[in-house]
């Protein structure tokens, strides 16, 4: 089951709060064992720059490096990286589950920085359910987020200044892309399923570098195998492609991103042809595709096969020209409606990222998206839709952000009732109705009593007022 309600991912940790966490996934765990995965722990451990990895990673004791905390990590754990600058790579290799994914995230957002030198590959994730939330990355790798697994979530990331100062491709044939759904890797075919990538800001990818014949430019956001979900995500200054999906992308959604001043198109899809290239159910929605060098949206070299490929309520200004066609196969594999071909009215359009992306009172992108229910949430936290429909690009106009906010604290008691206001006086009743109320940096305290607990917690932060709340 996805979590995406909260698609914005900065957490304000609530020390207290995490420490109860581990409690009550405990009396989860004893009341609920037979549904519970055996394998989650529900552990938090902690990493700072003034840690050492011969401690236990406590909040006290911290690791000195993501790595530790990466090998020690088993499912349903968290990783909370405080803020501060990390000069090492990362390899994640233990596996999550469905209802116990390993979590990644940065204290504060963007506050935890990963900046590397001399290797090509800066966060490389190979095992399925992790999550990757809140990082700052950057160095002379080729890739910051390379993905090799499924079921992963990389969220709110700030990934961004890749690439070598020489321009050089590190042997390899291609320059690489901010963050890259490659698939299973050493395995053929290279499938993956179900790999999310919302709410991430990606930027200047060897955005000055020659192209050279034979070698792949470098790419922002690049799908390569499977499904997911790209939302919320805005690249600019990229070398080459904004978005691209190539190779075996399909049953994948891109809503609500924006790419401008990019050095070839916003958009690409396509596949190299071979074996197990087919690209299907791709749906491109809501999307500003703004003054990128070439085409707005490209689709080329589709394989045999493929099908099913819908562009709706995209925002196309500025390009070279809107779309680039070169595709074979029926003539009905692409269908587009819904275009929105006029200046998008940034409330501040600076090429270099310096400008506001938000959408002016007077923007022709207000309104004029198409519902999409995967995601409840903008850029900045803004539940979708404000007004009368969804807004195309990555900021939706006239809301109010919720993410970053300190977080509210709730109260749930037994005797409470669900149409209250869930404060202390008055508190909640049913953990059904409760859970879905939370949002990310909130903290429910547990007053006494004894509850008949169902619901999902996952990813939840959830505090007893004392350990006389009884499961
Ligand atoms: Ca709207």
């Amino acid at each position: 089951m996805r979590h995406l309600h909260k698609i914005n991912p900065y957490i304000r940790i609530n020390v207290l709060a995490l420490v109860f966490l581990i409690f009550i996934i405990s009396q989860m765990h004893a009341v609920f064992g037979q549904a519970a995965p055996t394998s989650t722990t529900g552990n938090v451990y902690y990493v700072a720059t003034t840690g050492s990895d011969s401690n236990p990673g406590t909040i006290t004791a911290p690791f000195r490096t993501i790595q530790k905390a990466a090998d020690v990590v088993s499912s349903g754990d968290m990783v909370l990286v405080m803020p501060g600058t990390y000069n090492n790579p990362v390899t994640t290799n233990k596996h999550g589950t469905a209802s116990a994914r390993i979590r990644f995230v940065s204290q504060q957002k963007w506050g935890a920085k990963i900046q590397t030198a001399g290797v090509p590959y800066i966060w490389t994730n190979k095992a399925d359910y992790v999550n990757i939330e809140g990082f700052d990355i950057s160095g002379d790798g080729k890739i910051g987020i390379l993905n090799y697994a499924s079921h992963t979530q990389v969220l709110g990331n700030h990934v961004h200044h890749l690439g070598r100062a020489d321009c050089g491709d590190w042997g390899t044939g291609d320059m690489g892309a901010a963050i890259d759904t490659a698939g299973s890797g050493a395995t053929s075919p290279r499938d993956a399923t179900d790999n999310d990538i919302i709410g991430n800001l990606v930027h200047d990818h060897s955005y000055n570098c020659p192209r050279v014949s034979g070698i792949s430019g470098a790419h922002g956001i690049y799908h390569g195998y499977g499904s997911g979900i790209i939302s919320n995500n805005i690249v600019y200054r990229v070398m080459s492609y904004g978005f691209h999906l190539y190779h075996h992308p399909y049953n994948t959604d891109i809503v609500n991103n924006i790419a401008f001043n990019n050095r070839a198109a916003g958009f690409i899809v396509g596949s190299d042809g071979g074996v197990g290239s087919t690209v299907h159910d791709i749906y491109v929605a809501n999307n500003i595709f703004y003054d990128n060098d070439w085409v707005g949206i490209a689709v080329y070299g589709l394989g045999s096969g493929s099908s099913n490929i819908r562009f709706n309520n995209n925002l196309l200004y500025g390009n070279s020209q809107g779309y680039g066609f070169n595709y074979g196969g029926s003539p009905d594999l692409v269908t587009i409606s819904g275009d929105v071909l006029a200046d998008p009215q940034f409330v501040n359009y600076q090429p270099d990222g310096s400008g506001d992306y938000h959408l002016k009172p007077t923007s022709p992108a207000i309104d004029k998206g198409i519902a999409f229910t995967k995601i409840s949430e903008d850029f900045d936290g803004v539940q979708r839709p404000v007004g009368s429909a969804y807004d195309i690009g990555a900021y939706e106009y006239g809301g109010t952000a919720t993410t970053q906010t300190t977080g509210n604290t709730y109260y749930i008691s037994p005797t409470g009732s669900d149409s209250n206001p869930g404060t202390s006086a008055s508190p909640w009743k049913t953990f059904a109705f409760t859970i879905p109320k939370l949002k990310a940096g909130d903290t429910l305290i547990l007053k006494d009593g004894t509850y008949n607990a169902h619901g999902v917690f996952a990813g939840r932060r959830i505090s007893p007022a004392n350990h006389d709340a009884q499961l």
